[in-house]
């Protein structure tokens, strides 16, 4: 550095440098002396010599130095705290253990920063957490923190290591695949001259939650309005004279017990919910936490008590937060499970929930097709819930052994499977209505559940409306409906159940989330046609079954009804699909179809003394026979896809957020757009 040789050939300055903290210079000739007392002095001596102006000038530097290395101190602090948490963090971010794979996640929304389990999920991209769904509605003072999201569980099939969004280039390579399985299903003949193209757009990204935490709240309409006042109607028959057991019968003032476990209570909660129906919703739990009990020796129906009593139970955890509804979920899941003891995997259509048995129907060992494929979403969120995988097997191997069996007719599905053999029976008869219906709806809300992976779910999904398209889809006169009618043994039929006015809205779902445009057109003209299944009747509802007229007549409707199918049993799915309508086109027909169709329940099924009832002429204006039964799903699923259809605010159950079951009740999407 400064050597004293430089110093002597600058005089002003010498002095200050030779005390540059030079030691050799203070050994001098003397020799070596380095005891402590000697060099104090020496270091004094020269101290002395020093001008005032150069020991300031030192004292200056000094105090400089000491400053600087304070700041410096201070601004390496944070870097070093968030390095050393970081560290923290990776050691939180445990590996599997053997044995406990699905490690549990807390299931209680305990109150949390919003970004306090980010460590937790390793496979989440390290962005901002999700917000918990945005659903504004629901008995505020209830209102625990939604419970956190948990993506540890994969979807069956996936091959990705991370749930994370793959980098485009992987996006690219992974749509590719899909389309790859499902091209030749989807390609219109005058399109097959097309390359091969992405049939799969980008879905529409949802509101950022910065957006949706701005939004003014949406008010309700009139028309909501008037569906809370219809479901307080209901609601008050159902607790005058039915409460906690299965169904009203409004007439009688009685009810029906079905499995005995409080059917329509359990089937109305989230309802309730969603309608801010803040003092039923609270009783109602209150009955939940008392006096559900599952341990009965009673045979339930594994399908029913699936989709409403399981799926009831984790919507309402989901909108509530209340840990009761998941562990009442957890009991009667685990109650159900016996169904899936038999020779081949595919379950028994009914278990005994206290005996821990299960059995097919007296006459068969057959199940239904559509029951044994439509518990999937429910059990699949059992088991991301839970961490225990056992639920989430159990119905996977049933779809993944379905999708392998031959006797499908492009993509179509018989309605009966073997629990012996695991092979369909009853082979030859096609039909989107009874029996098949929600196999069909749930290929395609398994595949959103899971964010999309299962190719499988897909090309089934994509195969059977290519089925539906090429045995199913006829046109009726004089209108041109078009509707899907059923084939048997070759033989078409323009018989078509109330039961598939659920696929206008699947399809319109479908489309939603980035599958062929032409979805969307099909389901538009399906819905016209359900509508049209209630308005060319003369008390404006619908029978169970219409037979549409092929060839145009004189004096004749598109729509003709048999005296057997005549009645009407509050369902749900014309108003279900004309609710994903409104959402997805906010084109105002469908609502006031929906307001037409709860007028007309409003005048001929409504009971005075509380309740609604399912009838049995549709055709009689002046007596439509009520048959003195209130069928759960009305509250479950009819009223509030009607309060959801006259609703302006998308957020209200955000259809990129939830996945509706066939019962009307929303899951989450594990991976939300
Ligand atoms: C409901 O239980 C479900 O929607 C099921 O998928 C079909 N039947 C009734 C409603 O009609």
């Amino acid at each position: 550095m400064y050597s004293a040789a430089a110093a002597a050939a600058s005089p002003p300055r010498r002095d200050f440098i030779s005390v540059a903290l030079s030691p050799e210079e203070a050994v001098g000739a003397g020799g070596y002396n380095n005891s402590k007392a000697w060099r104090r002095r020496s270091w004094w001596r020269k101290w002395k010599q020093l001008s005032r102006l150069q020991r300031s000038i030192i004292l200056f530097l000094f105090a400089f130095l000491a400053v600087c290395g304070v700041i410096s101190y201070t601004s390496m602090g944070e870097p070093w705290k968030s390095l050393t948490n970081k560290s923290l963090d990776d050691q939180r971010t445990e590996p599997e253990i053997p044995g406990l794979k699905l490690a549990n996640p807390a299931v209680l929304p305990a109150p949390q920063k919003a970004d306090a389990n980010l460590g937790d999920y390793p496979e989440l991209s390290p962005q901002k957490p999700p917000k918990p769904p945005h659903v504004r509605r629901g008995p505020s003072n209830l209102q625990n923190k939604p419970p956190r999201r948990d993506v540890r569980l994969k979807p069956r099939h996936d091959t990705s290591k991370n749930v994370e969004e793959p980098v485009q280039a992987d996006k690219e390579e992974k749509t590719e695949k899909s389309v790859i399985s499902w091209r030749g299903a989807v390609i219109e003949p005058d399109q097959s001259t097309e390359p091969p193209s992405i049939k799969i757009k980008e879905p529409e990204k949802p509101l950022s939650v910065e957006v949706e935490d701005q939004k003014e709240p949406v008010p309700i309409t009139e028309r909501q309005v008037a569906v809370i006042e219809a479901f307080r109607h209901a609601w008050k028959g159902y607790k005058d004279f039915a409460w906690g057991h299965d169904e009203l019968k409004p007439l009688s003032k009685s009810y029906s017990e079905w499995f005995g476990l409080g059917l329509t209570l359990i089937d109305a909660l989230d309802t309730m919910w969603i309608l801010g129906l803040k003092e039923e919703f609270e009783e109602a739990r209150k009955w939940v936490a008392n006096d559900l009990v599952f341990d009965k020796n009673v045979d339930v129906n594994l399908f029913e008590s699936t989709i409403r009593i399981l799926g009831g139970l984790l919507s309402t955890y989901h909108l509530s937060g209340d840990s009761l509804f998941l562990e009442k979920a957890k009991d009667i899941g685990n109650r159900l499970m016996p169904a899936f003891k038999t020779p081949s995997k595919i379950p028994y259509s009914d278990v005994n929930i206290g005996r821990g048995t299960a059995h097919p129907p007296r006459w068969t060992s057959d199940s239904t097709v559509a029951e044994v494929t439509s518990i999937q979403l429910e059990f699949r969120e059992l088991s991301r819930l839970t961490g225990d995988e056992k639920f989430q097997k159990a119905v996977d191997e049933v779809m993944k052994h379905v999708h392998t069996l031959s006797g499908k007719n492009d993509g179509l599905v018989p309605m009966f499977i073997n629990t012996n053999s695991g092979q369909f029976t009853h082979l030859g008869v096609y039909t989107l209505g009874a029996r098949a219906d929600s196999y069909y709806e749930y290929l395609l809300k398994q595949w959103i559940q899971g964010g999309k992976k299962e190719n499988e779910l897909l090309e089934d999904y994509m195969r059977a409306i290519e089925g539906v398209k090429k045995h199913l889809l006829q046109r009726s006169q004089p209108k041109k409906l078009t509707f899907v009618g059923e084939l048997a043994h070759g033989h078409f039929s323009a018989k078509m159940d109330h039961l598939v006015c659920f696929l206008p809205g699947t399809l319109a779902l479908g489309a939603h989330n980035g599958l062929t445009a032409d979805h969307m057109k099909l389901a538009e003209a399906l819905i016209e046609t359900c509508y049209q299944m209630y308005a060319q009747v003369e008390t404006g509802l619908s029978p169970e079954i219409v037979h549409f007229n092929l060839h145009a007549q004189k004096g004749h409707k598109d729509v003709e009804i048999k005296p057997a199918d005549r009645h009407n049993l509050l369902r749900p799915e014309t108003v279900e699909s004309l609710f994903y309508m409104y959402r997805f086109t906010g084109d105002k027909k469908y609502q006031d179809w929906g307001w037409e169709i709860l007028q007309n329940f409003n005048k001929y099924t409504r009971v005075p003394t509380g309740g609604y009832t399912s009838i049995n002429n549709v055709q009689n204006p002046s007596n439509p026979e009520p048959r003195d039964k209130m069928e759960s799903f009305f509250l479950g699923e009819t009223l509030k896809y009607m309060f959801l259809l006259f609703s302006d605010d998308i957020d209200l159950i955000n259809l990129d957020k939830y996945v509706f079951n066939t019962e009307a009740h929303p899951l989450p999407i594990w991976v939300p757009a």
